[in-house]
């Protein structure tokens, strides 16, 4: 029996709640993040979603991930967006008109039936390929699951490890901030702001269809980001030859790469194969990410700006998210842990959730999307993190906090950090997939 069915009314309402979401957003291959704000496959979504699958229905889960892997370019890429060619082209900005994968990106081997963007998410999809495996083995193995995705998966870890080591120091950088996930985190403000941002009477912004303005990104914003994404395009998203003039080493991001690796250690023992090369990657990409981006002074992973050669003294969630891997210096974790109970944070303390950014920053704005909401995602990372570096007590606190206000919150996109008050969108596909997990 599972904690669901043993557990109180509150958490059968939040487990049947969760299951009704991700019921209502399933598109037949693949769960769509949003049926209002986000009608197409996201990657890192996905990722989590099948997290969330792999507990209701072992094979959807599997389905899930399939599908965004059949999207993958030859360079290894796997897209941050797969188009549903049966959506109209004014549901989302920018739409595979703006992006032009399948002409604009046949250098790097986009896909030809497929319209994708030609971004990137963060790499969550061998972490979730091994739990979706482990959830039903059986039909996992019938299937030959892990055979087909393990060399998708390797190819996509290596083009992060390979023509995105933009830095030379052995971490992946971003081209955009749409890749690190966290779209208007105020890390991205100063390299951001070295960017012509694009007239706004030039694009027209689905979003705010069906968003409130207050939550979500500027205009400002997004005239950065579309010039970003079009000057990739215009280059054929090749990474060698286009100038990119953004790159960011994350914390967030390389964290979930070593995570993957370690998960395609994993897969690679049960394929009966080798797993060293991904056990000896993991100790470099552990050691360049605590090399690199470990900040002694704030006790937090801070992101690199690979143009400018600095650090970005911004203090976001993504600096938390290094306390998943079982590798990390052990002082190193325990700094962590403080900072996420600090200020900054105020886990157990003036939060209900961790904070996307920084509660004492000059840019800290609770209902602004990535700029002070807390996410589920991310909070769901930090709940394993906890855990793995023996934290049970806050763990513990942190699932009750994240159950009871996604069910509350109405599986919302993003909370308060502080009231747990609803942001966002309702009915969000990963925050009722972590949820499912949380319960199981
Ligand atoms: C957008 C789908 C995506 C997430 C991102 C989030 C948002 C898309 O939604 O970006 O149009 O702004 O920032 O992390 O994958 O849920």
């Amino acid at each position: 029996m599972d904690r669901a069915d043993q557990s109180t009314s509150p958490h059968t309402t939040a487990y049947n709640g969760a299951r009704r979401v991700l019921t209502g957003n399933w598109v037949g291959a693949s769960t769509v993040p949003s049926r209002s704000l986000y009608p197409h496959q996201w990657s890192w979504d996905s990722a989590f979603i099948a997290i969330g699958l792999r507990h209701l229905w072992p094979l959807r889960a599997q389905r899930e991930l399939e599908t965004l892997l059949a999207a993958q370019w030859d360079d290894g890429r796997v897209p941050h967006i797969v188009f549903n060619p049966s959506v109209p082209l004014a549901a989302y900005f920018p739409s595979p008109d703006f992006w032009r994968s399948s002409s604009a990106g046949t250098a790097c081997g986009a896909p030809r039936a497929t319209e994708t963007s030609g971004l990137v998410q963060p790499p969550v999809h061998a972490l979730a390929a091994w739990l979706v495996h482990r959830a039903d083995p059986v039909s996992s193995r019938q299937r030959g699951f892990l055979r087909r995705m393990y060399p998708r998966l390797v190819a996509w870890q290596r083009y992060l490890t390979g023509a995105r080591d933009l830095g030379g120091h052995g971490l992946a950088s971003i081209v955009h901030p749409w890749e690190s996930g966290m779209d208007n985190s105020p890390c991205w403000d100063p390299p951001l702001s070295r960017i012509e941002p694009v007239g706004s009477d030039t694009f027209h912004r689905a979003d705010l269809d069906h968003g409130r303005a207050d939550d979500r990104p500027t205009d400002l914003d997004y005239g950065r980001y579309v010039r970003l994404a079009e000057n990739y395009r215009d280059h054929g998203y090749r990474d060698h030859d286009c100038g990119h003039p953004f790159a960011v080493e994350d914390p967030g991001v390389n964290a979930l790469l070593v995570l993957s690796e370690y998960a395609l250690a994993e897969i690679a023992g049960a394929l009966g194969r080798d797993p060293a090369d991904h056990l000896v990657r993991v100790e470099e990409l552990t050691n360049a990410l605590v090399k690199r981006l470990w900040d002694e002074e704030s006790g937090l992973f801070l992101p690199f700006d690979v143009i400018a050669g600095e650090t970005v003294r911004e203090h976001s969630a993504a600096g938390l998210i290094p306390l998943v891997l079982p590798g990390l210096p052990e002082r190193t974790a325990r700094a962590l842990v403080r900072t996420a109970r600090g200020p900054r944070f105020g886990l157990g303390d003036t939060t209900r959730m961790v904070p996307s950014y920084d509660l004492t920053g000059h840019a800290h704005d609770p209902s602004r999307y990535w700029r002070g909401p807390a996410w589920f995602n991310v909070n769901w990372l930090v709940e394993r993190g906890l855990r793995r570096h023996g934290e049970l007590s806050l763990a513990n606190g942190l699932r009750a906090e994240l159950i009871h206000l996604a069910a509350r919150s109405r599986y919302a996109e993003y909370v308060d950090p502080v009231s747990g008050e609803a942001r966002g969108t309702r009915d969000f596909s990963w925050t009722a997939a972590v949820t499912i997990d949380l319960l199981t």
